[in-house]
């Protein structure tokens, strides 16, 4: 027995110890194109852009989680579900789908004061209804009293403004016949071989009709009938690649062979990005992240996308918190989106008007922060969260926590110093730090009252020859 069991702990070790390299590759015929990150222009701009607005808009906007005067919590998006509606008592409020009040315009000078990059916009969500006006199906905005081309109208303005524009789509679809959850016997495999034509056709209508679009964001993946269908997932990617040069597709659309999501048999990314952390971040210490580029999406209350009446359900974060969620995910190289859901009207709620215009308020100051930059690779402190410009190697010091004696610590690698530290927003003080002990100082801040994060610009430089001023006491 003693002989048995040291044996198998012996061949534990062994296999324990066999390295990475010579671990068996998987072949895959629909697994990753390439290892770690994209290095093209494109996807160097999309990192670069680091913040983006989410927008969920569709016929859910129109009830806004409201159905015969009852409210129903969960996400207005599936209020369909939530009150177990038929498509066709759903499908008929396309009749009242009329927002007078839409101008993409306005949007995108909104969204530009801001400071968003990128706007991703559903073009159809869960319920199937379509923003254009798509050859494929009735179902879309053609067919209502508004008519208009809502996509033609977001993508003109918004690349009006400097501001690229990617695309949602949602694969389940609620709406289509053909749709299956999982494929059990011969015709729902002849029903949903029809339906991926259909997206697929759709998709391709989309990179044909917008090609200033820059990327595509799938969703609605999950179910077995689409993992069941890796090949048609790395087909999409591919097509909409060729079509649009350049186009960035998230990891949610892809399975592989064997149905593996997101990441292939072999544990490499598919798509260009890692697209699974919705609502949620990863934890601040967790540099497995940088590996490969992410993005993170962020609603404002706790789980609406689309338009809900009532926000008084959940907790609605603040700009605050918005912004810590932004920082945070730049802090780690990640980009985010802030989801917005614009009324059945076209209009925006005050809740979110308002936390756009305090965004950008803090944005013109301090989005050197944010822009181009990423992961500094500096302990964490405290008091915030470290950020990087990969171009010009500026370190920003985001201050979410001041501390009672406004004395803020850093920690340099070896031989690094503190050559320059600048409140941002108040350039001309330029801040004295202390020296603690080697490579380490501490900055203070102004006394005051903080209510916004407040954001110190560092440039650092190798300690010179005579070595920094610190003199260690004779103990
Ligand atoms: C818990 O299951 C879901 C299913 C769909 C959670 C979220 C979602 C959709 N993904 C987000 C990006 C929204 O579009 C939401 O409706």
């Amino acid at each position: 027995m003693m002989k048995q069991i040291i044996a198998v702990v012996f061949f534990a070790l062994l296999v324990n110890s066999i390295p990475a390299q010579n671990k068996q590759v998987i072949p895959l015929q629909y697994g990753a194109k390439a290892s770690g990150k994209r290095t093209d222009s494109a996807m160097a701009k999309w990192r670069a852009n680091r913040f983006g607005q989410f927008i969920h808009w569709g016929l859910y906007a129109i009830p806004g989680g409201v159905w015969k005067g009852k409210t129903y919590a969960y996400a207005a998006e599936f209020l369909k579900s939530s009150a177990g509606l038929s498509s066709a008592t759903w499908d008929s409020l396309m009749y009242q789908f009329n927002p007078a009040k839409f101008d993409a315009k306005a949007w995108a000078k909104m969204d530009k004061a801001m400071g968003v990059k990128y706007v991703t916009i559903t073009t159809k969500h869960h319920e199937g209804f379509c923003l254009w006006p798509s050859k494929y199906t009735d179902f879309t905005v053609a067919n209502t009293p508004f008519k208009r081309d809502i996509l033609k109208e977001v993508v003109d303005a918004y690349t009006a403004e400097g501001i690229n524009v990617n695309f949602y789509y949602s694969v389940l679809d609620w709406h289509h016949p053909d749709w299956r959850y999982d494929i059990k016997n011969a015709s729902d495999s002849i029903a949903f071989a029809r339906y991926l034509d259909f997206a697929k056709n759709q998709l391709a209508e989309l990179a044909q009709r917008y090609p200033a679009v820059k990327g595509f964001w799938f969703d609605g993946t999950w179910d077995k009938s689409v993992q069941k269908n890796g090949k048609w997932t790395y087909e999409v990617e591919m097509m909409l690649k060729q079509l649009i040069p350049g186009a960035i597709v998230n990891s949610r659309l892809r399975a592989d062979d064997f149905g593996k999501r997101h990441r292939d048999s072999n544990g490499e990314l598919m798509g260009d990005y890692e697209s699974g952390y919705e609502r949620r971040l990863p934890s601040p210490y967790d540099t497995s992240v940088l590996k490969n580029d992410w993005e993170a999406c962020m609603t404002i209350p706790e789980n609406q996308w689309g338009y809900h009446q009532d926000w008084s359900l959940s907790h609605v974060k603040s700009s605050n918190e918005i912004l810590e969620n932004i920082v945070r995910t730049v802090a780690l190289s990640g980009n985010m989106l802030v989801n917005f859901g614009p009324k059945g009207d076209g209009s925006f709620r005050t809740e979110e008007l308002q936390r756009a215009q305090e965004i950008g308020d803090w944005m013109k100051t301090n989005s050197q922060s944010i822009y181009n930059c990423g992961y500094a690779g500096l302990e964490r402190q405290d008091w915030g969260y470290y950020t990087k410009n990969q171009q010009t190697g500026k370190v920003y010091m985001v201050v979410f926590n001041v501390p009672v004696s406004f004395g803020l610590t850093v920690k340099l690698p070896a031989n690094t110093m503190i050559g320059k530290a600048v409140l941002l927003g108040n350039h001309t003080a330029h801040m004295e730090p202390d020296e603690l002990t080697k490579n380490q100082y501490m900055l203070h801040l102004p006394v005051g009252t903080y209510n916004k994060p407040v954001v110190i610009e560092l440039e650092l430089k190798p300690v010179s020859v005579k070595g920094s001023n610190y003199r260690e006491a004779k103990t």
